[in-house]
């Protein structure tokens, strides 16, 4: 066979295996894996990791935030640097402005993301469940590759209620798709944010009061018993508690397709960070906000038993100046900083260096968290997500050994400044492939404006959760009716 490239001598990893062997590439595919490959290019990966291109299943690019600001990133600089922090694929959201039909929010994103330099998809966060959406819009969207739905149970601009939510869960479940849920209790949060502000604290730090970890264990609890009681799979996102976590792993041991993910914010900030002096703490509010030490211990030991599918960046990048966190002016109070932080860089290299390098997880936990897991879920596999003969060459060609001290400038994006700044770590993502193409090496980006392409998505896969749908909603016991009779 006439291999155009082969990476050779490296360590290869899956989300099950680890093996030495020569990757070989043609056409843009994987096409031989052995342990001796020559081809008409080579890669030396002697002492290297290769890897499965991460897949980044959680990030704003190019969108309006609840508040109405639109993140620094466009799908440019986001996939840029996506790219240099190890992914090869993302998944962004496409957000549905009350009132908007989903075809225009989807040929809005379509236009954005053109300028990709990896391959992407999105998923729709949707707002206004109306008819005309739940029986046209989403079926439609669903047809095209779009088979993932995100609903806020909080923010006044976002939230749908239980009634929209068990509608939108429904239709996702006759369609095959899976939703997604910011799960926090929109009430107790502006109660919260009610007594605050008029006692006048309104300081940066007091974000995290505001959103107190009752607020993420009620909404997911409430989460849960609505997509469990329908039957329709739900992925918890952005999990930051104990509790949350908890709740996600006794439902999915009771059979249910339930799944949750975690981002690294949680384990490596605290809300100590929110109270840096000045207005710096502004650069850490996010939602749900950071906790303390021992829910980050609580969430590594989450992690390595499993309770987590997916280990997203939910990069939601906005500037430390007026265009972001200072829109409201140089001292904000907490109720007028947008949500979010920058990470889409950091997520994989955190996750290898004191993930894997410090033993707490295994390099297939890693491939598994970054990549494999996101592309089952979200239909990308087995096209995405692992190295297999016939999946697309995404590669990431690792240095173990490689030591940084992360600065905003290794983040290669649109912001002035990272979360991580001064973080000391080791391993780094030095060779990307994209499809069979060198897109980066030696930190030089090789890749182009528009070389991502949209992926069409393949519906959710039910095998192995076996719990049965409730007999409120089984046609053989008439919808219940046969219970009572
Ligand atoms: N939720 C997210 O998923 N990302 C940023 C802000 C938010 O509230
Ligand atoms: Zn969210
Ligand atoms: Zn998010």
């Amino acid at each position: 066979m006439n291999l155009d490239l082969v990476i050779k001598g490296g360590t290869v990893a899956t989300a099950s295996d680890t093996f030495a062997a020569d990757v070989g590439i043609k056409d843009g595919r994987i096409a031989a894996l052995a342990a001796e490959l020559d081809g008409a290019e080579t890669i030396d990966a002697t002492g290297k990791l290769v890897l499965p291109g991460g897949i980044e299943t959680h990030c704003h690019i190019e969108q309006e935030s609840a508040t109405g600001a639109m993140t620094s990133d466009d799908y440019y600089s986001g996939s840029v640097s996506a790219l240099y922090g190890g992914n090869t694929s993302f998944v962004p959201f496409a957000a549905q402005h009350r009132g908007q039909s989903v075809a225009d929010t989807l040929e809005t994103y379509h236009a954005r993301a053109r300028k990709s330099v990896i391959d992407y998809s999105f998923h729709l966060i949707i707002t206004d469940p109306s008819e005309e959406v739940l029986k046209e819009g989403l079926p439609a969207a669903f047809r095209q590759g779009i088979t993932s739905f995100k609903v806020f149970m909080t923010y006044d601009k976002m939230i749908v209620s239980d009634e929209m939510m068990l509608d939108i869960l429904v239709t996702a479940r006759e369609h095959g798709a899976l939703t997604m849920v910011h799960a926090e209790n929109n009430a107790l949060i502006k109660w919260m944010v009610k007594r605050l502000v008029e006692r006048g604290h309104e300081a940066a730090k007091y974000h995290a009061v505001s959103h107190p970890a009752a607020a993420e264990a009620e909404a997911i609890h409430r989460g849960i018993r609505l997509a469990t009681f329908v039957g329709a799979p739900l992925l918890i996102v952005h999990v930051s508690t104990d509790e949350g976590a908890r709740l996600v792993a006794k439902a999915r041991q009771e059979g249910h397709a339930i799944f949750g993910e975690t981002c690294p914010q949680y384990l490596f900030l605290t809300h100590a960070d929110l109270d840096r002096p000045g207005a710096e703490g502004a650069k850490f509010c996010c939602s749900p906000p950071l906790r303390d030490g021992k829910t980050q211990a609580d969430l590594w030991r989450h992690l390595q038993a499993g309770t987590f599918h997916l280990w997203s960046s939910d990069h939601a990048p906005y500037r430390f100046d007026e265009t972001g966190k200072l829109a409201a002016g140089p001292n904000p109070p907490f109720t007028k900083i947008a949500n979010g932080m920058p990470g889409i860089a950091m997520r994989a290299p955190l996750l290898m260096s004191e993930g894997v390098n410090k033993g707490r997880i295994s390099l297939n936990q890693f491939v598994a968290l970054t990549a494999t897991n996101g592309a089952k879920l979200f239909g990308m596999h087995p096209k995405k997500g692992t190295i297999a003969i016939g999946a697309d060459a995404d590669i990431a060609i690792w240095d173990p050994a490689a030591k940084r001290t992360i600065t905003a400038a290794d983040m290669h994006d649109a912001m002035d400044y990272t979360p991580f700044e001064g973080f000391e770590i080791t391993g780094w993502p030095e060779t990307m492939i994209t499809r069979g193409r060198v897109a980066l090496s030696g930190g030089t980006l090789h890749a182009a404006r528009g070389d991502g392409a949209f992926v069409p998505r393949a519906p959710f896969d039910f095998t192995g959760y076996t719990a049965p749908p409730p007999a409120e909603l089984d046609p053989a016991n008439g919808f219940g009716v046969a219970l009572i009779d």
